[in-house]
This record gives C-alpha cells, sequence and structure tokens, in this order.
C-alpha cells in the first residue's frame, strides 16, 4: 500500500453554494471532480493533518463510493483517526453532535440535502469545522481558491474498507473507527429533553406519525421515537434509507411530503406530524388539521423554551435568516432578548451560538435548531415540540392559535419558480436593484415602502460583511417581500420570492394564507416582473 500522487487539471464550478458543493451526480462522476474537491480541502484545512475526522453522509446514490475515496485520500494527506458512521451513514445533525463530541478538527459530510437522489440525482458534499458548523464563506472561499488552481492530490491505492460492522481498521498508519451513527445522538437528545414525560405522552394515546421520506431520518426516528420513547411501531413510516429516497424528493414541505400531508388533513388525523429531508437537518411540524410554518415553528419554540430541561434558564438570545418571517422578532422583543437577523445560511449562526449570543434559530426553509449541534436538526425540533406538548397537554392547533392571540400573526409564504434560465434570473434581479431608489417611499392602497434594498450584514461577532444577500421591500405596516435566488438548485436558477404580513386584529387570524397575502402576491409579481422573466404563469413551489 502506498502513496500516490495523482495529476489532475482544475475545473472551474466548484464554488460552494449556500451549503457546500452540490451537483448532479454525472457531474460529481466525472474523473478527478470529487477528488479535486477534497484535496481542496485538506489544503484549506492544515489542521486535519494529524487530527481527527468525522465522515458520513445521507446515503444516497454515490454516498459509497465517495467514502471510499474520501477514506484513501485521508489516509494520504495524513489525518491520524477518522471516525465514520457505519455503512457510511451519518445524519447532519448527528456529524455536528460528533466532531464536537470528540473534539475533531472537522467533518466532511455528503449529502445534497432535500434535492432528489439516485444515479440521476444530485449529490454534495461540505466541510464543518471544529465548532461542528458549516464552513465559514472565508473557508469555502479558500476551498473555492484551491480548486482553482490545483495540479495534483494525494491518495493511497488502499483496498475499500467494510464499513457495515462497528470495527476498526488501518489504512497506512490512520486509524478508521466504525461508529454507530444514532448513539450519540441520541445520547444528547436524552440530556436536552424530558424523556420520562414524552413517553408518559405516548403511553396516554397520543398519536404522531413521523415521515422519515427514505432518508437518512428513518433509523434515527425509529430508534429515539419508537425503541427509547414508547411511540408504537409503524409511528414512523418510509423509515428505510433508499440511495434514491424511494424516487421521492426528500423535501419536509406541504408539496412534497404528500403522503402525511394527506394523513394530517383526513377525518382520522394522528395529533401530530412530521417530516425530515434528505440528511436529516430540515423538519415540518404539522398539527392536526393544521400546518405549523417554520417561522411560526420557531417562535412557538422560543416562547415555550423555559419548558425544556435544557433551555429551563431562558435563551441567550435568538436569531433568524432574513427571509424567515418576523414571527420570532415579537417573541424576543416579550422576553427581552436579542433577535439576529443574518443571511440565509446555517453558517451564519454559528459565530452567533460560540460566543452564546443566541440559544435559538430558524430560518423558513424548515430548519430549526439550537447552540446544540451547531447545525439544525429535524429530529431535535419534533423532540421539542413533542416536550411542549407533554406539558401542555392540549393540541398543536391550540398552542398556535393562543400564540398568534398573543404575539398577533405573521401570514407567510414563499413562492418558488425554479429551473429557470440564469441569464434571466440575473436580468430579474438587477433590473429590481435598479428599481430600487424609487420603490423607497412609494405607496400602494395605503401601504408605504418605509425602505427597500439589498440586504448585507455585518457578523457582529468577526465582522465579515456578506453583501447582496437578497432584495428586501419593507412596508410601514410590517409586511416584506423579499426577492434572492436559491444558492443549493442545481439546474438554471431558483427564485424565491418570500411574502409576508403581520396582523394583530383578532377577527383576522384565521384567514387562508394564500388569500390573506393575495394582495402583496400580485404587488410582488408586479415589480419584479415574474412573468416576463420567467416565462412562468405560476411559481412551481409554494410553501
Ligand atoms: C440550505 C442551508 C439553509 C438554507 C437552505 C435554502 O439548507 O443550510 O441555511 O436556508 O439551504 O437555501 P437557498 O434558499 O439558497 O436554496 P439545506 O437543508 O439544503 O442544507
Amino acid at each position: 500500500m502506498s502513496h500516490i500522487t495523482i495529476a489532475t487539471t482544475a475545473f472551474d464550478d466548484q464554488k460552494p453554494g449556500t451549503s457546500g458543493l452540490r451537483k448532479q451526480v454525472t457531474i460529481f462522476q466525472q474523473a478527478h471532480y470529487l477528488e479535486n474537491f477534497v484535496q481542496s480541502i485538506f489544503d484549506s484545512v492544515p489542521e486535519l493533518k494529524g487530527g481527527t475526522l468525522v465522515l458520513g453522509g445521507d446515503g444516497r446514490y454515490y454516498n459509497d463510493t465517495a467514502i471510499q475515496t474520501i477514506l484513501r485520500m485521508a489516509a494520504a494527506n495524513g489525518v491520524s483517526r477518522v471516525l465514520v458512521g457505519q455503512d457510511g451513514l451519518l445524519s447532519t445533525p448527528a456529524a455536528s453532535a460528533i466532531i464536537r463530541k470528540y473534539q475533531a478538527s472537522g467533518g466532511i459530510i455528503l449529502s445534497a440535502s432535500h434535492n432528489p437522489g439516485g444515479a440521476d440525482g444530485d449529490f454534495g458534499i461540505k466541510f464543518n469545522g471544529t465548532n461542528g458548523g458549516p464552513a465559514v464563506e472565508s473557508l469555502t472561499n479558500t476551498i473555492h481558491q484551491n480548486s482553482l488552481s490545483i495540479t495534483d492530490y494525494q491518495i493511497t491505492d488502499s483496498a475499500d474498507i467494510e464499513l457495515s460492522e462497528l470495527n476498526s481498521h488501518q489504512i497506512d498508519g490512520m486509524t478508521v473507527e466504525i461508529i454507530s451513527p444514532v448513539h450519540d445522538y441520541a445520547e444528547l437528545m436524552q440530556q436536552t429533553f424530558d424523556f420520562p414525560a414524552i413517553n408518559a405522552l405516548f403511553e396516554a394515546g397520543f398519536r404522531l406519525r413521523f415521515d422519515a421520506m427514505h432518508a437518512i431520518t428513518g433509523p434515527y426516528a425509529k430508534h429515539i421515537l419508537e425503541d427509547m420513547l414508547g411511540a408504537p411501531t409503524g409511528t414512523v413510516i418510509n423509515g428505510t434509507p433508499l440511495p434514491d429516497f424511494g424516487k421521492g424528493h426528500p423535501d419536509p414541505n406541504l408539496a412534497h411530503a404528500k403522503e402525511l400531508v394527506a394523513e394530517m388533513f383526513s377525518d382520522n388525523a394522528p395529533d401530530m406530524g412530521a417530516a425530515s429531508d434528505g440528511d436529516g437537518d430540515r423538519n415540518m411540524i404539522l398539527g392536526n388539521n393544521i400546518f405549523v410554518t417554520p417561522s411560526d415553528s420557531l417562535a412557538v419554540l422560543a416562547a415555550n423554551a423555559t419548558l425544556i430541561p435544557a433551555y429551563q434558564d431562558g435563551l441567550s438570545g435568538v436569531a433568524r435568516s432574513m427571509p424567515t418571517s418576523c414571527a420570532v422578532d415579537r417573541v424576543a422583543e416579550k422576553l427581552a432578548i436579542d433577535c439576529f437577523e443574518t443571511p440565509t445560511g446555517w453558517k451564519f449562526f454559528g459565530n452567533l451560538m460560540d460566543a452564546d449570543k443566541i440559544t435559538l434559530c430558524g430560518e423558513e426553509s424548515f430548519g430549526t435548531g439550537s447552540s446544540h449541534v451547531r447545525e439544525k436538526d429535524g429530529l431535535w425540533a419534533v423532540l421539542y415540540w413533542l416536550n411542549i406538548l407533554a406539558v401542555k397537554r392540549t393540541s398543536i392547533k391550540t398552542i398556535l392559535h393562543q400564540h398568534w392571540q398573543e404575539f398577533g400573526r405573521n401570514y407567510y409564504t414563499r413562492h418558488d419558480y425554479e429551473a429557470i434560465d440564469n441569464a434571466q434570473a440575473t436580468s430579474l434581479m438587477q433590473e429590481l436593484e435598479n428599481k430600487l431608489e424609487k420603490l423607497n417611499g412609494q405607496s400602494w392602497n395605503s401601504k408605504t415602502v418605509l425602505q427597500a434594498d439589498n440586504f448585507h450584514y455585518t457578523d457582529p461577532v468577526d465582522h465579515s460583511v456578506s453583501t447582496n444577500q437578497g432584495i428586501r421591500i419593507l412596508f410601514d405596516n410590517g409586511s416584506r417581500i423579499i426577492f434572492r435566488l436559491s444558492g443549493t438548485g442545481t439546474q438554471g436558477a431558483t427564485l424565491r420570492v418570500y411574502i409576508e404580513s403581520y396582523e394583530l386584529s383578532p377577527d383576522k387570524l384565521h384567514l387562508d394564507t394564500q388569500a390573506a397575502l393575495q394582495e402583496y402576491i400580485q404587488l410582488a409579481n408586479e415589480i419584479a416582473e415574474i412573468k416576463k422573466y420567467t416565462g412562468m404563469e405560476q411559481p412551481t413551489v409554494i410553501t
């Protein structure tokens, strides 16, 4: 067995997006493509030499091939120990927990999150740092720069490692420990929540349906919900991770978790429904015949934090991404804690958590989390809701309605226009930018634009500046229209339009969301001339 240096030529498309490098599988299958990016990570993170690396993925197609390549490259790049999930599996939040627990120098997570899998689907790779969180922008920029100038990479010619047994192996002086993907994470959940109270809730007949969407959370959910907490067998559906996610789209939202949504809006609906995505960091929460928007979920979790053992002393602060609704801001105001507004991307929360400026954070894109790890965490959010329900012993609908009664309701929707032409998408955003000055102060039906800008963020901890983070149109009545291009798609461009209005009067708290926002939806279409640039009459997905 020996180290080999392989000559390569750089690819010009290895710039990480909102969350790592995501491309179609066929792109990753090009000769040297994966290796170039992995070598660029090793070259950008010198601490990995002699350090511990955590490695695993969501089990999608190409996961197993990539893991073996990365193990060989880790050995050749001088990594001392790799902790790899059994069968190459690790959910994103579990990887974050394991990096932190074992004080690893970092982790490589293989996933394209909620994007479809299979040979004709997507694959992805991201690096998480020693705090367990996604690489910050300065590091992803360095990785990208290295990928542009790479001329060779290091690898061993060792044989594949058998990953199905919890065992230890050596590759050229590097130790490979195959660990349970579930154990450490389950222990952390047990330390965070009141498991006996949740167990009593299930014993009292509480009905949960958890849709793992044939993705990574299945084994975690079965072990924690069914084995540890006593939920009946069958509570978890689609619980076996499959390389193509059963040909589904593992995105826990109203459009893609169809089976679950149908059951939750039926006459015999369970008390609670939940789903998580490809790599287990996203969540969707439903009650009997009610959908909880991710923005509302974050607000409810924040408002009820002291019911949870880990947060019983209160929250240091909260944060949300800019396009996420302002529902949590109102809770923060009442609790007299800070509320930070960050750009889209979980990586922006890490510094705030490390500096203990926030305990909880969340995003409209079905992500909620806390400082227990440095990633969003799907199953954690489900357990949080279960813990609240175990204490309150009332329905999700009642909790939500009482929340709106107390704080008012932020009606909220996101309209996505997917796979549009890149040039058209850029023109649409450019044209919006050109209109900003004119929009400031403009009025429609007695609503006046207070501020129209392109959002930028100065990190309060390291003072780094991120510009061009989305066009905001903020009205004087608290309503907002936001436009940005997705950083996670792999085909063409995706325009996201986020629309929000705030309602406090008790007789207007229970309207249909799309109807309540109709006026703003129309305005957004007019201002951005969406039809003209996309050629589409309707969004492809509404969440
Ligand atoms: C990733 C990021 C999130 C972001 C989401 C959507 O989630 O981690 O912070 O909100 O993408 O990003 P975009 O609007 O740019 O597509 P995930 O679950 O895909 O890793």
